[in-house]
């Protein structure tokens, strides 16, 4: 049986590019997760049956990333109560804001917890899905307090040009 405690799933193949950056955390600290591309429009069927399949594997949390009229982490949040982080993926011609505000209005009763559009937004809700992991594993809670502690550092070690 996989034990995947993330599912990472995205409207289309296009999200890959910013929804990799969510994998890569969950990657980075050794968490399980399994990524698919299926759509809350295209592949409703197919959508409903991987979350309830991940959910009987013993799945933690759900992150979503979609485009546009971005309603796939609401579908996600109303087929299970697991918690769903919902990625804005930029789009073609309103930049992501159409995503964001589609994910991040639900309306009351079926929560998604919905992080800012592209890159930055998909790599923290990676960590946001550590982070949550790790209240229950001790190892993990070490590891993300490493994870803090480097990245102060490197802040700490950061230097401005001079002006000449
Ligand atoms: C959404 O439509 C996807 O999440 C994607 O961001 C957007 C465009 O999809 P493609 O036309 O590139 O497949 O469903």
């Amino acid at each position: 049986m996989n034990t995947a405690l993330v599912g990472v799933v995205m409207g289309s193949t296009s999200d890959w590019d910013v929804m990799q950056h969510a994998a890569r955390q969950l990657k980075d600290f050794g968490v399980a997760y399994e990524a698919r591309a299926l759509s809350a429009h295209r592949t409703p069927d197919l959508l409903i049956e991987w979350i309830d399949d991940m959910t009987r594997r013993g799945a933690r949390c759900f992150i979503a990333g979609a485009g546009g009229a971005a309603h796939l982490a609401g579908v996600v949040a109303a087929k299970t109560t697991l918690p769903v982080l919902a990625v804005p993926i930029p789009s073609k011609h309103l930049q992501g804001l159409d995503s964001l505000l589609s994910m991040v209005q639900m309306p009351k009763g079926i929560p998604v917890a919905t992080f800012a559009i592209g890159d930055a937004g998909s790599a923290n809700a990676g960590l946001f899905a550590v982070s949550m992991l790790a209240m229950t594993d001790n190892a993990l809670a070490q590891k993300l307090q490493a994870f803090r502690a480097k990245q102060a550092e490197s802040v700490k070690a950061a230097r401005l040009p001079e002006l000449s």
